[in-house]
């Protein structure tokens, strides 16, 4: 049998430029899903936040919300606790707002951040709380000061865990003089 160069090299390219192909178009297929995934990503999160209508703090809380990219339903209410109830977040966890995201509660002064954190890592959760109002936390800014506090991850029978702590934190002292 005699050998021929070309039959070898149209034996060998056939193969070779399907592969090509399928790799152009696997590439092709796979910028399209992050293009949708980024277009996905880029359309602002809703969150419904329920408060009362005279509520100082729950409004910068709202602001603090928006100025991290979310859209913002609120509905005043008139006992923040009803809200609280129709949405299951135990009255022991409660402040001064609650609200609803992404199929979870989040309740208090939470700061955007920890909101983000949740809706990308989505553990099986009822939602987030920051208990009380921590002097500090985004909503109850007091200048510098900034009380120790924790955010805490509220599972869906109602035991928390921390989430997220926040270190206290003052206003730089003044050099000592001796
Ligand atoms: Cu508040």
């Amino acid at each position: 049998m005699k050998y021929t160069p070309e039959d070898q090299t149209a034996s060998a390219t056939a193969p070779s430029r399907r592969r090509f192909v399928l790799a152009l178009a696997g590439a092709l297929a796979a910028g399209a899903a992050t293009r949708s995934a980024l277009a996905t990503s880029s359309q602002p999160q809703l969150i419904e936040v329920f408060k009362t209508a005279t509520c100082g703090c729950c409004g910068a809380w709202v602001d603090h919300l928006k100025a991290n990219g979310f859209q913002v339903k609120v509905n005043d209410v008139a006992d923040t606790a009803v809200s609280r109830k129709q949405l299951g977040m135990p009255e022991k966890f409660g402040s001064c707002h609650t609200a609803r995201v992404g199929g979870y509660v989040v309740e208090g002064h939470v700061p955007a951040l920890d909101i983000k954190r949740l809706l990308a890592t989505r553990p099986v959760a009822l939602g987030l709380a920051v208990p009380g109002m921590p002097v500090g936390s985004p909503g109850m800014e007091d200048g510098s000061r900034r009380d120790a506090f924790q955010v805490l991850l509220i599972d869906r029978r109602g035991q928390d865990s921390v989430f997220a702590s926040y270190p206290a934190a003052r206003a730089a002292a003044k050099p000592a003089r001796t």
